[in-house]
């Protein structure tokens, strides 16, 4: 049976490709979303892509995952160093989700070296810009035994 997987992203991801490009690169959220996609076609991975600013819809996205998804890859922005909710939602679908950033988090300001999240996922990837993306894809594949040395 084909895995899926659901990429979610967080608030103000929205807006990647038209500010900070020196913190957040220069690709827009739509150009990550067909990288990722591009690298999963040779694995007949299903790949949903979903943006929100919203807590409450972003929980909802994370419960919805549990009917049709086998992992998440989620960049949750500013709620990772704040949601309990989040934590929570994550914890509760008991589905692998891997915490993604584009920046690496802990070279940046104190109040970013927190995840609330990271504890419950399965891991964290951060600091290599869209292709922070691409490395937890291979880690999900990974885990699937899709991909090996
Ligand atoms: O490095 C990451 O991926 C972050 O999740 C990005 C969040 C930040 O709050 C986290 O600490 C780390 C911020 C996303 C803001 O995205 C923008 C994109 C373009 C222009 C302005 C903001």
């Amino acid at each position: 049976m084909a895995k899926g997987i659901l990429l979610l992203h967080g608030p103000n991801l929205n807006l990647l490709g038209t500010r900070q490009p020196e913190v957040y690169g220069s690709m827009t959220l739509d150009a990550i979303n067909a990288a990722v996609e591009r690298h999963l076609a040779p694995y007949g991975v299903e790949l949903r892509s979903a943006q929100s600013n919203h807590e409450g819809a972003l929980i909802d996205r994370l419960h919805e995952a549990r009917g049709w998804a086998d992992g998440v890859v989620f960049n949750p922005g500013a709620y990772t160093h704040t949601s309990v909710a989040l934590r929570d939602a994550i914890t509760a679908i008991e589905l692998p989700v891997i915490e993604v950033h584009l920046s690496n988090i802990h070279g940046r300001e104190a109040f970013r070296h927190k995840s609330l999240l990271a504890g419950v996922c399965l891991g964290q990837v951060a600091g290599f810009g869209w292709r922070s993306y691409i490395l937890a894809a291979d880690a999900l594949l990974r885990r699937w035994e899709l991909l090996s040395d």
